[in-house]
């Protein structure tokens, strides 16, 4: 509804305290007193909301009274964690809070620990398009994610024995304060049935869709606040309904679990998360849940669309559709099939619309991340979008045809249907000749696509792919997780960095001041002693604040070469236990991540670490100059006490596979030091940070491929150096734990008989030397502070509103509207 927005925004200020007492009281029928920190947490979180609400409507309605152009962002992951904070920090409530808190005795941490995780994602990609959301709220860009109100998240890890253990995430069950459920909101949402050929009234042959199976799509909204602005956007979440609450034919025959069984089933689409990373799933469920979204996801902003348009001509003038990797892929059939059998568009103008409409982000390069769906998968599932999706490869193959004529292997190459024992849709193909832009997200990973991966493409679409190098919010990545740093920069040059962080440049000088430098390290120091609470409360270990911080987080991957470091972590033990009375630099090494439950090998690698921190850790010789931590159950909430704590940020994938990673900015920005290679955005790191103040090493991108070509035997490199010999040999002999002497030979074999496929061999050697090389640095505490500084100083151009703003340029051609 286009309403008349009022003259004030704001709602008349109440007093917070207040407020937090009657949602106690009234909406959640508890007293106040004795106050509980759940109830709190809960009042003040509807209060925090409240003041938003006004904010958030007077949003939308001045996007409908200036017909403003929207960004809709789909994406099957968001991954916002905690919610409290991030209102609290963009609303700028932060004083008002702490004195609401006084009467209570409760501390801000501690309510904010009352809040589960939203862990609607699994790593990099889900977290990416959180931070974005932020910014599009802080920049005023009229924008709507959409996604999976899922009921279970990423899954809760614990850790048994060493080994991982999977829990359900059940992060609804306590309910959902930021939600707003659109109860009378559905859509329907079809699948499976048939295409069928009709005559319309005028006598045209046309397609429908028919004898489908029809589940209903209910909207959860999350609102969304900007930072020093009043704009407030929407997440829309979409949750299955079942369209029949049972089989009344079932339910006569006095069969009552039998009419119920539908509806469990239908409404499983938006139960779980896919805890898959980087992994091609394959399932039906899956490629449910991506339709499921698409379809509600279009019919909401055909809605609003058709509110004030009545030529879908003008579809791409105010509609501008990303996909999040190739998950929401299907959306580019299923415009089609919207403009060609409900809006009778032709063929050729229902095109253009789309193509004018969709744009796609790829965020890997790794083969078996591909999404591919067999043929026969879709025919059943969405048997209309398949025939459209044969007519769009249908006519882009003749394109191709006739612009390169006789080169049938690379109509082979490039067709969206790949051929072999069962034929497949590949979603990448299908979403780069759908789209008018799709782009990486670093500089060296943009290059890959356009060289490589989707050489033909780039050659056949000039210009169509691009780069747009990711970026981390500085509002939660920052001023939110960090707020002992975020003052001595305020206090140093000002708040605007908050929203324009180049402004950090103006730290450089002060990393030449012993005084700043003395400051800096005492956050440093404050924020490790929190992380060392957290850790105590978390696994039960005494780990020392004065030691070298060396930490890799991340989801756990053969790529990203968690392996590597645990061989460092070996090869430090060996050394100490050559000369147990050297002085060395006392280090705690630290990680956490989770593996995908099927991914056997990453679980074993969790293992490995477990195992090496207890032999490690118990050994009076070590004498805790080397400890080694795994914290389970990695997430974004974990991940705001570790990053501001961290001396030394591991970023170690072999180069050429890590399409950007958004962690290695989030550390740098915090002052860690980057050991890393050439991979991602560490390279454009480094160009910000300079070379002198980060530790590259290893094979280049250039270099792997090289030497992959040329025949790479990780043989070579166990035979010619010891220390890596005797290392491998402790894992294959499993010097860890006694009894079990088979166990790690699958991480033997990887290497050493199936080719080490991630060269952790070859960049051994190299990334030893780099560590060397932290340790001198670490010993020097100004010479290390200085570089910490300058990392900050230097990080403005990682920050999402950057990002965001060269997306808005470049790809969705919008204008911030406030
Ligand atoms: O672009 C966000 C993030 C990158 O920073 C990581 O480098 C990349 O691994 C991650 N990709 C995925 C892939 N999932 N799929 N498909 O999470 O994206």
């Amino acid at each position: 509804y286009p309403g008349k927005a009022p003259e004030s925004n704001d709602q008349p200020a109440t007093d917070l305290n207040e407020d937090i007492k009657h949602h106690i009281m009234t909406t959640m029928g508890n007293d106040f007193y004795p106050p509980r920190k759940d109830t709190y947490y809960k009042g003040l979180a509807y209060s925090v909301r409240d003041r938003l609400v006004k904010r958030w409507l007077n949003s939308q309605r001045s996007f409908y009274d200036r017909s403003a152009k929207r960004v809709y962002y789909l994406s099957l992951e968001f991954l916002p964690g905690r919610f409290l904070m991030n209102y609290v920090t963009n609303m700028q409530l932060n004083k008002a809070c702490e004195k609401t808190l006084e009467e209570t005795g409760f501390t801000m941490e501690e309510i904010e620990e009352q809040e589960w995780d939203a862990g609607l994602g699994n790593g990099g990609l889900g977290r990416l398009a959180s931070c974005y959301m932020d910014s599009m709220a802080s920049l005023n860009i009229p924008a709507y994610g959409y996604g999976i109100m899922y009921d279970y998240g990423i899954f809760y890890q614990t850790i048994v024995n060493g080994y991982q253990v999977e829990q359900c995430d059940n992060w609804v069950r306590w309910g959902n304060p930021w939600e707003f459920k659109r109860r009378g909101f559905l859509y329907n949402v079809q699948f499976y049935g048939r295409s069928e050929l009709y005559k319309n009234s005028s006598g045209k042959l046309c397609y429908r869709w028919v004898d489908t199976l029809d589940i209903n799509a209910m909207a959860c909204d999350i609102l969304i606040p900007g930072y020093g602005t009043q704009n407030v956007n929407n997440m829309r979440l979409w949750a299955a309904m079942s369209s029949q609450e049972f089989s009344l034919e079932e339910f006569n025959q006095g069969d009552y679990i039998g009419a119920m069984e539908s509806k469990v089933l239908t409404e499983n689409i938006s139960k779980v998360l896919y805890p898959s990373d980087e992994k091609d799933v394959g399932k039906e469920l899956r490629l449910k849940q991506q339709y499921f979204f698409v379809a509600a996801t279009f019919q909401d902003i055909v809605r609003r669309f058709k509110k004030h348009n009545p030529d879908f001509k003008l579809l791409p003038d105010r509609v501008a559709v990303q996909l999040n990797d190739t998950h929401p892929a299907i959306a580019i059939p299923e415009l089609m099939r919207l403009l060609l059998d409900e809006e009778d568009l032709e063929w050729e103008t229902a095109w253009e619309i789309s193509v004018k409409t969709f744009a796609y982000t790829n965020h890997t390069v790794l083969p078996e991340a591909l999404e591919s769906w067999p043929v026969r998968l879709i025919s059943k599932l969405l048997p209309r979008h398949m025939e459209i999706i044969y007519e769009i490869n249908r006519r882009f193959l003749n394109m191709v045809e006739k612009q390169y004529p006789n080169n049938p292997q690379l109509l082979h190459r490039i067709s969206i249907i790949e051929d072999g024992p069962e034929q497949r849709v590949r979603m990448a193909h299908l979403a780069i000749v759908g789209s008018h832009t799709v782009n990486g997200v670093a500089a060296l990973h943009s290059r890959i696509l356009k060289d490589k991966l989707f050489h033909d493409f780039n050659i056949i679409f000039p210009g169509k792919i691009i780069n747009v190098t990711n970026g981390v919010t500085p509002r939660r990545w920052v001023l939110q997780v960090n707020p002992a740093l975020s003052s001595l920069i305020t206090d140093t040059i000002g708040s605007d960095w908050i929203t324009d962080l180049d402004q950090l440049k103006k730290l450089i000088p002060h990393a030449d001041n012993p005084a700043f430098r003395e400051k800096w390290r005492q956050v440093k120091l404050a924020n490790k002693a929190r992380l060392v609470k957290y850790i105590k409360r978390k696994v039960g270990m005494d780990v020392n604040p004065d030691t070298l911080f060396d930490v890799h987080v991340k989801r756990i991957h053969e790529y990203k070469r968690q392996l590597l470091n645990i061989f460092h972590v070996i090869t430090l033990y060996n050394r100490i236990k050559k000369d147990p009375s050297k002085e060395i630099v006392p280090r705690t090494v630290i990680f956490a991540g989770k593996a995908a439950p099927a991914y056997v090998q990453a679980k074993l690698i969790i293992k490995l670490i477990n195992s090496v921190a207890d032999l490690v850790n118990n050994d009076p010789d070590v004498n805790h100059k080397l400890e080694v931590v795994f914290l389970p159950n990695y997430c974004v909430s974990q991940a705001e006490k570790i990053i501001p704590a961290t001396d030394l940020s591991e970023q170690i994938s072999t180069a050429g596979l890590e399409a950007s990673g958004t962690g290695n900015m989030k550390f740098a920005l915090n002052g860690a030091l980057t050991i890393g290679t050439l991979d991602g955005a560490n390279i454009e790191i480094m160009e910000e940070v300079g070379e002198d103040n980060i530790f590259i090493f290893g094979l280049t991108a250039k270099e792997v491929e090289k030497k992959r070509a040329q025949g790479y035997n990780p043989w070579d490199y166990y035979s010619r150096d010891e220390e890596l010999r005797t290392t491998l040999d402790m894992v294959r002999l499993n010097h860890f734990i006694p009894g079990e002497p088979n166990l790690f030979l699958p991480i033997w074999d990887s290497l050493m008989a199936l080719g080490d496929r991630y060269l952790v061999l070859a960049d051994f050697r190299a990334f030893i030397q780099a560590q060397d090389r932290v340790r001198t640095l670490y010993q020097d505490q100004e010479q290390w502070t200085r570089c910490s500084i300058l990392n900050t100083a230097n990080m403005g151009k990682f920050s999402s509103d950057r990002a965001v703003r060269e997306y808005a340029r470049d790809i969705w051609k919008i204008e911030s509207c406030k």
